[in-house]
């Protein structure tokens, strides 16, 4: 009963394993002691068990985590890991940390949600697990509506459990900017002051955001930086005069409306601010990738578009970063090799967005894909909610989110070129950390599974492919989990939920 399922688990027909209370956490190898931590910790935590981590071989009962060259599944380096659970012990080998890290995440989904009483025991099983795509992400839109550094900090703890490992913060837009600029700090100042609805506002100092960056990667989670450029800039304007064509700036904006701002092509001082808030979010940023946005300029010319984004693109790849954007950046075909297109069309594309997706991979970059009909967790689950919106082709179920696959969204798309998948969450109407989980939880679990676990086989249609009514079974266990954390989460009527859960 694990999420994501993994590439291979076998129950074994031996004695459970039963977590004594002297059992120890032996650790061998580069890494393994901090993997070791993090496990420790939420076993104190989840369990009230205070495990040692002692640098020996496992003795009998002990949990191992081993990390070496060879222990990984064979092709798996990056993240796999092998998982064995027997009276003898607990062993998770791999050969990276990252691999150790999300061997620890399935095991504590294989801990009984009450595990804070004896006997704490698990059935012997045999995992070897690794993941489809390297990029599995869920987003976080912090401009909209600000969250606290505490508020990001628990997303990040709530999305590893399901080996979620790229973290999109979403930090500028109409309705706020979020990250402090040393050079410009009026956008922050006065364009961090507020929010949709009035909200109160807020902003990331950059020591807050060098701390969620580490405590990211610490959870070996990469986190994706996004000032979207050249729309969705209302902030910025209202906050630089001399960013605005007329140099007059507009009001703070604190509606829902898109496509209304633009930023100006070819003028020196937006070049210079462009170049500075992309020089000073990419040495806040060890990750590959700082995302340029691209989505709804309806209010920037078309040809102003193409030069801007060259530009900034540009800019991005000068100060050593990867851009990335959403699909409509693709129009330029003037984008630095290996740019990366954030697909977030229906699953059946409508207009140019295919051929602005492809354009990335002829241009030799890769495409997340976020098809908004089913991976947008801030779209309602039903008609009539309070949260969430319902422009993508009407509410979005649990068994949506889960009946989709990523190679069969935009024709002539490869696995090749697919870097990953990511799960937005858009917060024009979403508000307290609470609504974030409804909205989050358990859609996500069904965009994590399909980025980490094998590819349905092509013959069959996705619907047959995807067992969804064995997701649903491992969905109704994981949500002993959360509510044994305290996470919130949606409790949709496609899942048998459990007794303790069901209320
Ligand atoms: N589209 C906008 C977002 C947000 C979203 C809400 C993208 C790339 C609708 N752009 O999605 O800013 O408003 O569902």
């Amino acid at each position: 009963m694990v999420i994501p399922r993994p590439a291979m688990l076998e129950s074994v027909d031996s004695a459970p394993f039963t977590l004594a209370p002297d059992a120890r956490i032996s650790v061998a190898g580069a890494g393994a002691s901090s993997v070791a931590e993090l496990l420790r910790a939420e076993l104190a935590s989840d369990c009230s068990r205070s495990l040692t981590v002692v640098h020996e071989p496992p003795a009998f009962g002990d949990i191992a985590i081993v990390i070496a060259d060879d222990e990984a599944p064979d092709g798996h380096d990056a993240e796999g890991y092998t998982l064995e659970v027997a009276a003898e012990g607990v062993r998770i080998g791999a050969a990276t940390t990252a691999g150790a890290f999300w061997g620890v995440q399935t095991l504590r989904q294989l801990v009984p949600a009450e595990c804070g009483s004896d006997p704490l025991t698990i059935g012997a099983v045999r995992i070897v697990d690794h993941p489809r795509y390297a990029y599995r992400g869920a987003m976080l839109d912090v401009a909209r509506h600000f969250f606290s550094p505490d508020a990001v900090k628990r997303f990040i703890d709530a999305i590893v459990l399901l080996k979620v490992n790229h973290l999109h913060l979403h930090l500028t837009d109409d309705q706020g900017w979020r990250i402090h600029i040393d050079s410009w700090p009026n956008l922050t100042a006065h364009g961090g002051s507020t929010g949709s609805d009035g909200s109160d506002g807020g902003f990331y100092t950059q020591d807050e955001f060098r701390d969620l960056v580490a405590y990211a990667a610490e959870r070996h989670v990469t986190v994706v930086p996004e000032l979207d450029m050249p729309g969705h800039t209302n902030a910025a304007l209202a906050s630089y005069p001399e960013l605005n064509a007329d140099g007059v700036s507009p009001a703070l904006y604190t509606g829902s409306k898109v496509g209304f701002s633009t930023l100006l092509s070819g003028d020196a001082t937006t070049a210079r601010f462009v170049d500075d808030v992309v020089r000073e979010v990419a040495a806040l940023t060890p990750g590959p990738y700082l995302h340029i946005g691209g989505d709804e300029c309806q209010s920037t010319d078309p040809a102003d578009f193409l030069r801007f984004i060259a530009d900034a693109a540009a800019t991005v790849a000068r100060h050593g970063k990867i851009p990335a954007g959403w699909h409509e950046m693709g129009k330029s075909g003037d984008l630095p090799d290996g740019t990366v297109g954030q697909y977030w069309d229906f699953l059946t594309p409508r207009g140019s967005a295919a051929d602005e997706t492809l354009s990335f991979v002829r241009q030799g970059g890769s495409v997340i894909m976020s098809p908004a009909d089913v991976a947008y967790l801030d779209i309602v689950y039903e008609e009539g909610d309070r949260l969430g919106q319902d422009w993508a082709d009407g509410p979005t179920t649990l068994r949506q989110s889960y009946e989709w696959d990523p190679a069969r969204v935009v024709p002539g798309l490869t696995e090749a070129h697919i870097l990953g998948v990511e799960a937005p969450l858009w917060t024009e109407t979403v508000e307290t950390v609470s609504d974030i989980e409804e909205m989050v939880f358990p859609r996500l679990a069904a965009v994590a599974e399909i980025g980490w676990s094998p590819a349905p086989s092509d013959t069959d249609a996705v619907e047959t492919a995807r067992d969804f009514d064995d997701f649903a079974e491992r969905v109704a266990h994981l949500a002993e989990h959360w509510e044994a954390a305290g996470t919130n989460f949606r409790r949709v009527p496609e899942v048998r939920w459990r007794e303790r859960v069901s209320s």
